[in-house]
């Protein structure tokens, strides 16, 4: 192990013997290095592509890369918080790791900067990776890993020097009991780094107080240019993405008017439309991309299809524009889950956008089964050609609730198709729809372990009483909401405990494509019950109360709420 300690800078025989920072100070250099690397990265992504930068890369092929059964449950655990449990973990592995080779690069500052080199190379390598990856987006994190080795060296060079004798575990494996390694053992005490310039045979002279400036200057510095470049990016990214300043015309063919009553307005009821801001998000991007509308193109292409190119005042100039109501569901909804929710949408009929291609459905000789949609951040969909050919409302929708897309739904297009789940179906910021096969291409989610075909099982979901409720006995309100889109639902059942199934009231309907409220006048007595719920379709299939996950085409089962009834 000899040649160990002959082979690192700071061993006798060098550079003489030197004194050496102490840990604490050695990972403090590591973070502020670390720090300055990750500034550094997002001022470079700022003025080049922000969803280059390491951490957000790098984010999102973990996001791609996490199997199944790992994201299932960081979902189950997080819910849609699961970005920021999966940027905060990342941060503080980051800051763990820069502390960490600030220590070890105190004896062999070669350490820290392969360290760092490393990190910079996965950087690298999964911007370049990213299906929406162009060559330039390697330079922020190659830039950041070339900040923090620079900065990491001046500290470390310029850090107070530790006398006395040397800590336990300093020296290097092999060197207990041998000639003095760590070098410190040759400084007296009271040399110590108390005294400045006091280390024998240091190379660089330092100084307390200097090196505290240098380190809170780099500090300071570091936290201004990262949040600085990160406003830039943002406010560049407001610019970009026009919704404000796009009106969208009347549609011709306006959402038919709804019944009275499709919304039963009970305390505690999911309404018929979601707000805006409640409407569940579910897509794989750590950030939210921000696409210039005026500079947003759609190619439709692929088998059996002319090519064609669309740009967004093609779509909004459009004289068949339809406006429609539709409940969209994310699969990953659990019985009971809230990944469910109803809006107003404007857009292009998509049929009528791909018989202007030569579109044909399977069952008349087309030659694609399978339309694949692709988004600008890499997401692929896909979704039956023969659905969305068949007659039901499937549109690229531009607006939502009377306005333009929010950017977290999909400005400035998206798909919706009624009566598949979204992630066969309603893919955000798409740019891209081809023609294909089932057999010739799997979207994303289908090598992850989803079915490639998910028509939206149907589903009932009591919204009140909540789980674990404490009522008073008597007249109870039992209410919530039930969905079979593109079918229908036609009833909605209630039981308490093991008790027979009692017909719940259903509010009047919005359409097929739409959840419906229900409600059940519960006469609850004291003890502790279990209210289930069940619906039944327009073809008059009754809701399977066979248990079964989310993955792959849908959890099945039904919803069911235990509360406690107390004697008044
Ligand atoms: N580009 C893109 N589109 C996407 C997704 C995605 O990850 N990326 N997720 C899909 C899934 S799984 C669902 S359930 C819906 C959710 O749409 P929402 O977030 O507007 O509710 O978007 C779909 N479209
Ligand atoms: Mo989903």
């Amino acid at each position: 192990m000899s040649h160990q300690r002959n082979d690192s800078p700071g061993a006798p025989g060098l550079s003489g013997a030197i004194a050496l920072p102490n840990r604490a100070t050695a990972a403090l250099c590591g973070l502020i290095a670390g720090g300055a690397g990750l500034a550094a990265a997002e001022a470079v992504g700022a003025l080049t592509r922000p969803e280059a930068t390491p951490l957000l890369a790098v984010g999102a092929a973990v996001i791609d890369l996490v199997p199944r059964p790992l994201k299932e449950f960081a979902v189950a655990a997080f819910g849609t918080a699961d970005k920021a449990v999966l940027l905060g973990g990342m941060a503080v592995t980051l800051a763990a790791l820069a502390a960490l080779l600030g220590t070890a690069s105190r004896r062999r500052p070669a350490v820290g900067g392969a360290g760092i080199a490393l990190v910079g190379l996965i950087g690298v390598a999964a911007a370049l990776t990213r299906p929406d990856g162009g060559l330039l987006d390697g330079l922020p994190s190659a830039v950041g890993a070339g900040a923090a080795t620079v900065l990491l060296r001046g500290l470390l060079a310029r850090a107070p020097r530790q006398g006395g004798p040397p800590e336990e575990g300093d020296a290097p494996p092999g060197a207990r009991g041998g000639p003095p390694v760590g070098a410190s053992a040759d400084i007296p005490a009271s040399t110590s780094a108390a005294s400045p310039d006091a280390a024998i045979g240091e190379r660089v002279p330092f100084d307390r107080r200097r090196f505290t400036l240098l380190a809170g200057a780099a500090a300071a510095a570091s936290a201004g240019i990262g949040t600085g470049a990160r406003r830039y990016a943002a406010s560049r990214a407001e610019g970009a993405a026009s919704a404000g300043r796009i009106t969208l015309p009347a549609p011709a063919s306006p959402a038919p008017p709804l019944a009275d009553g499709v919304d039963l307005e009970l305390d505690g009821l999911t309404p018929f439309f979601t707000p805006d801001g409640s409407f569940y998000r579910i897509d794989t991007a750590l950030t939210v991309p921000r696409i210039d509308a005026t500079a947003w193109t759609l190619r439709v292409h692929g088998q059996g299809a002319t090519e064609r190119r669309y740009s967004f005042d093609d779509l909004l100039d459009r004289p068949d524009l339809m406006e429609r109501d539709i409940t969209l569901a994310c699969v990953s909804n659990p019985v009971g889950g809230s990944y469910v929710g109803n809006a107003r949408w404007i857009g292009v009929p998509l049929a009528a956008l791909l018989e202007e291609a030569g579109v044909r459905p399977p069952a008349e000789g087309g030659p694609a089964d399978q339309l694949v949609s692709r988004s600008s951040d890499g997401m692929t969909i896909g979704t039956p050609v023969a659905d969305v050919l068949d007659g039901r409302d499937a549109m690229l929708a531009l607006g939502m609730n009377g306005r333009p897309l929010p950017p977290e739904h999909g400005f400035p297009v998206r798909m919706v198709v009624p009566g598949l789940y979204g992630y066969v179906s309603a893919c955000k910021w798409i740019v891209e729809i081809e023609l294909t096969t089932f057999d010739a291409f799997d979207a994303y989610w289908v090598p992850r372990g989803w079915a490639d075909r998910a028509p939206v099982k149907a589903q009932a979901r009591i919204d009140t009483p909540r789980q674990q409720a404490r009522l008073d006995a008597g007249p109870v309100t039992v209410a919530g909401v039930a969905w079979a889109q593109h079918v229908g639902v036609d009833a909605v059942e209630v039981r308490v405990d093991d008790g027979p199934w009692h017909p719940a009231r259903l509010a009047a309907e919005g359409t097929a494509d739409t959840w419906r409220q229900w409600v059940f006048d519960w006469d609850a007595e004291p003890g502790e019950h279990r209210l289930g719920v069940r619906a039944t379709d327009r073809n008059g299939d009754v809701q399977t109360g066979r248990e079964a996950p989310p993955a792959p085409d849908g959890a099945t089962g039904w919803h069911t709420v235990d509360v406690t009834v107390e004697t008044t």
